[in-house]
């Protein structure tokens, strides 16, 4: 059977800068580095971002090698801790604007389009230890600030711009469950870290509005959705499921899409008294610079139940697992390196809420992996990672993409996580994702045999 895609879709694969350049020549030191820096065992092998896969000095050669397995499409991020010299003045570093000017020029020479994020994680620690982060108000303006020289500096050619990634990500991880920098575990201040992050992203988008001049140009964000199933079609299981939906999934499409927060998830919120502050003259502006297109992070399905008392008696002030608990499906489909679900189908159900729930916004995927420990494993005779688990895994992924735009989704494109095995944050270089193989030692970088397909499905726009 043949899986066709529409003209024009976008072939791509996805990293981001802290993950990718390393800190070379860099200014700032971003929530992660610090983090890093004083506290290494925290990280698989005590192996930090200094190197990362060393894009800053090769990025030359890996745009070329992302050309040879016909990507038509690059995401990646600005580091805010690169570009900006001053961060309460904003004044730019030179080199910073020599090498993101570098990195656009070369996509662009391969005929390959560069779409940049923002903020991937990746806070000036600055920020937050002088401010709180994004607790403060203060820090909404500053990024609001160094989105405007992103849009001056490098507009002209950039056309889509996303103003952060994976907000959800950042909530959960600083502040509920312990997994970013700085661990704090408070319910209230998740909540309004929600809040102020979706007003950054709007006054990026206000400032977009302004700035822009280049037609084609647009800008939009990037969610993690997790469609959350329930164990059982029982009342409880069902209303676990609902909740959590609200808050993975509609709170930042809701805001994002239609500059409106879901009301019964403003209703919860507030009877628990942990709703956001807010002013109207915020919500007015929330609700006047919605996005013009979205990103899609897929990875996993999200499996939950009705919660057990302990969990609820757990919750210290207030945690959104007051409303569910995981549910561990007997039977589900794991990759069990990372411990994700693989549940491809998933993708499909997005396409279709967005499509009846989200007036159809664009989207596409910009990022969808399967990060395998060990490849080396799989290395043949002659040095290629026959990686067959990870064609296997973007085919079926990709199905359900094509399904959905048969049925009217306006999905127009799909990016891998990610071209060249690259680090990722607590794990470092545990899990591999990439279409390129990267030795961390020597960083020479080899082209695993899903690279070699996807530059034929990306050309004939099909795959068998
Ligand atoms: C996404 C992030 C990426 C990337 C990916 C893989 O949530 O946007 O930055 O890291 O997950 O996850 P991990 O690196 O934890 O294996």
């Amino acid at each position: 059977m043949k899986i066709e895609f529409p003209k024009d879709f976008w072939w791509g694969a996805a990293t981001s800068g802290p993950q990718s350049e390393g800190r070379f020549n860099k200014q700032h030191a971003n929530v992660f580095d610090h983090w890093y820096e004083i506290e290494p065992e925290a990280f698989y092998d005590q192996v930090g971002p200094d190197t990362a896969s060393n894009f800053y000095n090769s990025y030359k050669q890996d745009i070329a090698m992302m050309k040879e397995i016909g990507l038509n499409s690059f995401r990646t991020s600005i580091q805010w801790s690169r570009l900006i010299d001053d961060l309460e003045e904003g004044t730019v570093n030179e080199d910073a604007v020599r090498f993101y000017n570098a990195v656009i020029d070369e996509c662009l020479a391969q005929g390959i389009r560069p779409v940049m994020n923002l903020l991937h994680f990746d806070l000036p620690v600055e920020l937050q230890e002088k401010h709180g982060g994004w607790e403060s108000k203060h820090v909404v303006e500053l990024f609001a600030k160094f989105a405007s020289q992103c849009f001056h500096l490098f507009g002209d050619r950039v056309t889509d711009w996303f103003t952060f990634n994976e907000p959800l990500v950042i909530v959960d991880g600083a502040y509920l469950y312990q997994f970013h920098y700085p661990n704090i575990v408070d319910g209230k201040k998740a909540v309004q870290v929600a809040y102020n992050i979706t007003l950054a992203s709007a006054k990026a988008i206000a400032a977009y509005r302004e700035i822009n001049t280049n037609p084609d140009g647009r800008i939009g964000i990037v969610l993690n959705l997790t469609p959350s199933y329930p164990a059982t079609n029982s009342p409880e299981d069902l209303a676990a499921a609902h909740f959590a939906n609200l808050w993975m999934n509609d709170l930042f499409l809701g805001a994002s899409t239609k500059g409106q927060f879901p009301q019964e998830l403003v209703s919860i919120l507030e009877k628990d008294g942990v709703l956001w502050e807010s002013t109207d003259d915020e919500m007015r502006l929330i609700e006047t610079n919605t996005i013009d297109v979205l990103g899609v992070n897929f990875y996993h399905p999200n499996r939950v139940k009705q919660p057990s008392i302990s969990s609820n008696s757990l919750a210290v002030d207030w945690m959104p697992t007051k409303y569910f608990d995981d549910y561990e499906m007997p039977g589900r489909r794991m990759n069990v390196d990372k411990g994700w679900e693989i549940y491809p189908k998933a993708l499909h159900d997005i396409a279709l809420n967005i499509r009846d729930n989200y007036d159809n916004i664009p989207w596409f995927v910009s990022e969808n992996g399967m990060g395998v420990s060990r490849e080396e494993r799989y290395l043949n005779e002659e040095g290629v990672i026959e990686d067959d688990y990870r064609i296997q895994f973007i085919q079926e992924h990709l199905y359900w993409v094509a399904k959905g735009i048969e049925e009217g989704s306006n999905c127009f494109g799909y990016h891998l996580w990610t071209p060249i095995d690259c680090w990722s944050w607590k794990n470092a270089y545990r899990n591999r994702y990439g279409f390129i193989s990267n030795n961390i030692h020597t960083q020479v970088k080899t082209i695993k045999k899903s690279g070699h397909w996807f530059k034929k499905v990306a050309e004939e726009n099909q795959f068998d």
